[in-house]
Order: C-alpha cells, then structure tokens, then sequence
C-alpha cells in the first residue's frame, strides 16, 4: 500500500491528509482482517516543486527537502499514520532504482531521444521546465504553468505545449532554443494499457479517467528536463529525469529501504504474488494509470492491483489553494492548537464519499464533533461505562441478546462492503449509527429503574452496553486509534491491533473498571469562532 509523495516544498496541509487518512483506515482494517500489509511513503524531493520554493528562499534544495522532511516525518505520528517505511526520492537506493527501471526500458527499445525546440529564459540564462514558466494552457485557455493546468482543466502539459510563455522568475518572454532529449514510447503501450485499465481496481474516477484518455490517443512522454537537481539522465550533462519518472519510483525504493531494516522480501510485492495499491488525489490519475504502469511493464515489474483515487478538497466551499489562502494547515492551524488528531480523521473520512469533494468548514467540524462524536458515540460510551462503574464497579455478567448481536453483525457487513467499496463515510456512519442503537437500547432498558426492581435485568442490560462498547472500540480503531485506546482501557483492558472477530467475542465478566471520563470534548462557539476568523483573516490577507 502506498500514498502519494508529498512535495517537500512546504508544511503538511489538509488536502494531503484527503489521502493519507483513509489510506492509514484501509490499511488498519486489512490488518484487522489477517492481510499481512506494507504501508510505505515518503518524501518527493525532486523537480520544479522542489528548486522553484530553494530559489525563493534563497536556499539549496537540500536545506528544503531537510526541513519538511523533518517536518512529515514528525507529524504522521501525531496524526496516527502509521507507515512501515518513510523514505525519501533523493536516497541514493531511489535513484539507482530509477536507473535501473531507464536501463531496461532502454534496452527494451521504449526510450528515444529527440531534438525539441524549447522556451529558453535569456535573462535567467536557463531552459524553463514546468513551474518556471507560466502561460496559457492550449485546451482550455486558463492560466497555466509548464507541466500542468493548473487553475483551469487539469490536464498534464508536455514541454512546449504551454502557449505565451513567460519565464516565471523575471517574467521574461523566452527564446526558443535546440535541445536533445529523451521520450519515453507511450504509444507502444496503448493496447496494454487498455486492457490493463479495463482490469484495474480502485475507485471509477482513476478507471474512468484514464480509459477516456487512452481513447482520446496517447502521445509519447518526454521523460528528460534540463536541470541539475534529480536524478541525472545516463550519460547527458546536464539532463536529470523528469520528477515523475523516479517519484513513483519513490513507491519501490521505499519498500526496499522497509525490507532492509526489517528483512522482508520487497520483490514480493513488486515482482511477486503480493497486491500493489496507490492511494492518491484526483489530480494525479494521469501519472498513475498511464505513465507508472507502462514504467513498471515495460521494465519488468508487476502493475498496481488498483488505483485508489479521491476527490478534491475545498476549504470553506472554495477550492483548496494555498496562494489563495484556502488551506489548513495541519500542524500550525490544528493539532498545535491542541484539538483532537481523531476528530480529524473522523471529519475525513465521514464528511462524504472517496471520491467526491470534501469540504473542510470549521463550522460544519464543530458540529461533527459535537453532535456525531460529543452527542452520540460518545454519549453512549460515557453513560454505559458510567453507569457500570457505579453499580457495579466492574463487568457484570449477562447474556449478549440475538438483537444486540445483530445489529453488531450488520455493522462488521457494512464495513466489509464499504472496504470493497473504498467507501469510507459507509465505515463512520456504521459506527455511529452502533452507538445510537446504544443509546435506543440503553433507553428502552431503563437500567437506572430495573436496578432497584429487577436487579438481574439491570445487569444483563449494562452487559449488553459494554459488549457494544467493546465491539464500538474494535471498529473505531481504524478511525479513530487514539480513542479505541482509551475505549479499551475504561473497559479494563490494554489492547491495540485486536482481529475484526474480537468485535463478536464474548466480555469478560467480573474485569474491574475505573471510573471513566469521556472520551470526545465538546467544541466551544469560542474557539470555533476564532478558528473561523484565522481562515478568513488568511484569506483576505491572501495576495491571489
Ligand atoms: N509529489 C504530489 C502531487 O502531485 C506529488 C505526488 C507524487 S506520487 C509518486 O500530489
Ligand atoms: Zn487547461
């Protein structure tokens, strides 16, 4: 399994946790599930992103990638993502990698070099790949930039596609200058790639997408740029790869550093009967379902199992941007702030389906928390384990009833489909709706009167409360693993990692219980209204 690198150009922001979030859920639940699961990331370091933000700060691309590397790795933790290798795709094991995968495709005869006139910046004294050169792009007339449409249809730009070009250092219109370089031969792999995609699991976005694409025509891929900072091109001065050649190439490199620490075998995933998985943003199907798997298959390797693509992210209704000033930011803006690493990742992945857009409101989140996570998972947690710790000091013994069970039952099938589905709200909303049914249940038993009048019934009632508090920490860990935690503990117990079957196990009776606090704390109107007013203060400051 593995999500898409982060650019190393900048702090986390929420739009990377659309990814990383459901991702780290999958793989929890896989392991719940007895799969045995590598998660590997790790930081993109090369290309345009990286030199164009070291230019601005005056800095090498070294200090950069150092910085928000540092940066990445200290914060999935926080957050709970929990990959079994971090690595980086300035590494010297990535970029012998990346050699070897262009080797063999050169053997193969799928690469070919190709004089290209191209925008050269007389003023910089440089050529100008992607993010130095801004424009206009040729499909939809929006505003552009080298590699990519950015603010207007998306689309992946080749070199010299761009129209008006201006350099976007000193904003200079280029020369046009002579340059030799490499193409990777696409075109050989459209009736692969056809049929491959006809296969291919994962969400229909990254399906869809692409086969619309291949249909459309393919086009060879330029895979050189005339820069320093990558991975240098074999045997050209002053050619590297472009960075989309060696950051997928970040996906294998990373699972061989996982294999070196802990002996693993990382062929078995990229040349063996293991499954490959990609999670990745929307804007990124291009790359990952026609580029990386004509890589991968032209160079001996096996291709994804699936592509795991999510919707955009907007910000208070508005499309993410950060120049614009709709973003989060996770550190500065969330978890420093002290709020709760697990009510985000709750707002991730309930806000709506994978693979539509996800709008992040402070207002909509102070509601999540304090109605979905306060008032009703919560709610029922407390009042069960309370009321247990009360009378009773400890579980009490009982008989799980055929309805508490069932409804446990329907809870891990919905689950199960919604994995199969990549439906993460399915999985949230499940849980929730447990924990009402906890609620209904615990107020149709009225253990507060039958305790006097039918002790025993008041016992079988509390027990049946725990039991689905026991199967609500199961199926929240994957969520929200800090509070199955603390859930576990109020019952008595230290666990982590349990089997989804634990969910149906019967409880310990008799197991002594402290006297718990609740688990989710209510957002204050304060607070939200400050953290409301930070967002609008960023974006009125934003200069566009
Ligand atoms: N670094 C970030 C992006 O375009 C890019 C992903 C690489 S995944 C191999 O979202
Ligand atoms: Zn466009």
């Amino acid at each position: 399994m593995t999500c898409g690198l982060p650019y190393v150009n900048g702090p986390c922001h929420i739009a990377h946790l659309r990814t990383y979030v459901p991702a780290d859920i999958f793989v929890r639940f896989l392991r719940k599930m007895g799969q045995e699961v590598v998660f590997v990331c790790g930081s993109d370091t090369h290309g345009t992103p990286i030199t164009v933000k070291a230019e601005e700060e005056g800095v090498t691309p070294q200090e950069i990638i150092a910085k928000y590397h540092q940066h990445f790795v200290e914060l999935f933790p926080r957050l709970g993502i929990s990959f079994n290798n971090y690595g980086n795709t300035d590494d010297p094991l990535n970029h012998s990698r990346t050699i070897q995968i262009i080797e063999a495709l050169m053997r193969n005869g799928y690469v070919y070099a190709k004089i290209l006139t191209l925008p050269y910046c007389p003023i910089c004294k440089r050529f100008l790949p992607d993010r130095y050169q801004r424009g206009t792009c040729p499909y939809c007339g929006a505003p552009a930039r080298g590699d990519e449409c950015d603010q207007g249809c998306g689309r992946y730009l080749e070199p010299g596609e761009l129209m008006d070009p201006r350099c976007s250092v000193c904003g200079t219109k280029p020369e046009q200058r002579e340059t030799r370089h490499y193409f990777l031969r696409l075109t050989a792999f459209e009736d692969f790639l056809r049929d491959y995609l006809n296969h291919m699991e994962g969400t229909d976005i990254a399906r869809n997408y692409a086969i619309q694409w291949v249909e459309k025509g393919l086009k060879d891929w330029n895979i050189t740029r005339n820069m320093d900072w990558g991975v240098k091109f074999p045997g050209e001065e002053g050619l590297v790869l472009y960075v989309w050649v060696d950051a997928p190439i970040g996906y294998i490199s990373s699972t061989e550093e996982w294999a070196e620490r802990t002996g693993g075998d990382w062929e078995y995933y990229w040349k063996g009967p293991g499954y490959l998985i990609h999670f990745i943003g929307g804007d990124i199907v291009y790359h990952h379902c026609l580029f990386w798997p004509a890589m991968l298959k032209g160079s001996g390797y096996d291709v994804p199992y699936a592509v795991v693509a999510s919707g955009m992210v907007r910000v208070e209704g508005k499309i993410f941007s950060k120049s614009r000033g709709y973003v989060i930011w996770v550190e500065e803006d969330y978890l420093d702030k002290g709020l709760d690493p697990d009510a985000l990742r709750y707002y991730i992945a309930s806000y709506t389906g994978h693979t539509r857009d996800l709008d992040f409101s402070w207002t909509t989140y102070g509601e999540k928390v304090n109605k979905e996570l306060v008032g009703t998972l919560g709610n029922f947690l407390y009042r069960a384990l309370l009321f247990a710790y009360r009378n009773y000091k400890a579980i009490p013994e009982g008989r799980v009833e055929p309805e508490v069970r069932t409804e446990v039952e329907k809870a891990i099938q919905t689950i199960r489909d919604a994995l199969d589905e990549y439906a993460f709200k399915k999985i949230t909303d499940a849980v929730v709706t447990l924990a009402a049914y906890g609620n209904r249940y615990l107020q149709a038993r009225e253990p507060w009167k039958t305790r006097k009048t039918d002790p025993e019934k008041a016992q079988e009632a509390i027990h049946n409360c725990l039991w689905l508090t026991k199967a609500i920490a199961v199926l929240i860990e994957p969520v929200m693993p800090e509070k199955a935690e603390v859930v576990w503990s109020q019952l008595g117990e230290h666990r982590e990692e349990t089997p989804l079957s634990e969910a149906l196990k019967p409880l310990l009776a008799g197991t002594p219980l402290d006297k718990p606090d609740p688990i989710f704390e209510q957002v204050s109107d304060e607070t939200l209204s400050s953290l409301i007013e930070m967002v609008s203060h960023r974006i009125a400051m934003a200069k566009g």
